[in-house]
């Protein structure tokens, strides 16, 4: 190895040490700075003829070519290597999950209300809503409830200020009183009809909503929910109502051979009644009986009361607690669960 390709060497290896830019710096001032390696050979050519000259200044050119070739890939190496230092120090993790708003959802008792409105609209149901507080008389005399029915008592039913004294307004204790209004309405509107003896559309209409006893236990609520259906034209029989019934049990449980049971019962508002059990032939409740409903046809007085002829109309009305059809669709064993207001219980109907 010459004295040059020696210099080169020392050279590279001296730029391989440096660390950092600063040091590549001072080490190229070591080979190519004022008084570095190259420039005093370079300054020793002076002293040499026009020939010796030529070929020695050649050779040290070649030399210090190599050198700052050196440097530059040094340069580079430097600085590459501070860039990937860099972006390690500054390196975000994308796959990291960010701070979610919370998306809202139904209460289960909600989406049981629109699952019921949806397989009762599609049968052509309307669905009416009113007034949480009620008179005495949409609530309990209209639907032909005695002035001595128990559900009248302190005991069973929230009574508030208003209305006449010896009948004071009440928190309705069902959804029925809603019916009685609705039915008026309608009748109301085909009054003309009616009267020419014509025939008046048939009322078919649910009323879904909150509804109030005096009543506080594992399965009872001072709230609860109530969904109330009523069915009059001039031939709507009790057939009709086990077709109808039937019909919603089955698409609501989604289980086509699902079996219902319709047990003689007494309300005042019906003649005949009955209440409505259900059997699951398959899942953890099958074989059971289980009771879903009140039902029967609506009593003359009730018919009159909505304005109408009971010689000639008639129609099948029904009850049913969408809490407790919550409670058997998903398998919940404690009604209190629903108006805790507990998110982590209520996130699993989403
Ligand atoms: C029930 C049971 C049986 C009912 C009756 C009426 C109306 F308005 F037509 F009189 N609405 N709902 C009814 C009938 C409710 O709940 C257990």
């Amino acid at each position: 190895m010459n004295e040059l390709d020696g210099l080169v060497d020392s050279a590279r290896q001296r730029f391989a040490q440096a660390a950092t830019p600063a040091d590549l710096e001072n080490a190229k001032a070591q080979f190519l700075g004022k008084s570095g390696r190259i420039t005093e050979l370079m300054k020793g050519l002076a002293a040499l003829g026009v020939d010796e000259k030529k070929a020695r200044g050649a050779v040290i050119n070649q030399a210090k070519q190599a050198i700052e070739a050196a440097l530059t890939a040094r340069r580079q190496e430097l600085a590459e290597a501070e860039l990937q230092a860099h972006l390690k120090a500054e390196a975000l993790d994308v796959t990291l999950p960010g701070r979610q708003r919370g998306i809202g959802g139904l209460h289960p008792v909600s989406l049981t209300l629109e699952r019921i409105e949806a397989i009762f609209g599609s049968m052509g149901f309307e669905v009416a809503q009113g007034p949480e507080i009620e008179s005495d008389w949409f609530n309990f005399t209209a639907l032909n409830t005695p002035e001595d029915h128990p559900a009248r008592s302190m005991h069973d039913t929230f009574y508030v200020e208003g209305g006449p004294v010896n009948a004071p307004n009440l928190l309705r204790t069902h959804t029925s009183p809603m019916q009685i209004r609705h039915a008026v309405q309608h009748v109301k509107k085909h009054r003309a009809a009616l009267d020419a003896g014509r025939a008046m559309p048939e009322i078919r209409v649910i009323a879904p909503g909150r509804t109030y006893r005096v009543d506080s236990d594992a399965t009872h609520s001072p709230m609860f929910h109530q969904c109330e259906g009523l069915w009059i034209g001039e031939n709507v029989s009790f057939k009709d109502l086990k077709v109808v019934f039937t019909d919603f049990c089955r698409t609501f449980f989604e289980s086509d051979d699902l079996v219902l049971r319709f047990r003689p019962s007494f309300f005042p508002f019906t003649e005949p009644s009955a209440e409505v059990d259900i059997q699951f032939q398959r899942g953890p409740l099958a074989g059971r009986w289980l009771e879903v409903a009140g039902s029967g046809e609506v009593h003359p007085n009730v018919v009159r009361n909505m304005g109408l002829d009971p010689e000639r109309y008639i129609g099948f009305a029904f009850g049913m607690g969408p809490d407790r059809l919550t409670m058997l669709r998903y398998g919940v064993n404690d009604l209190r669960l629903f108006f805790d207001g507990d998110i982590r219980f209520l996130s699993q109907f989403q």
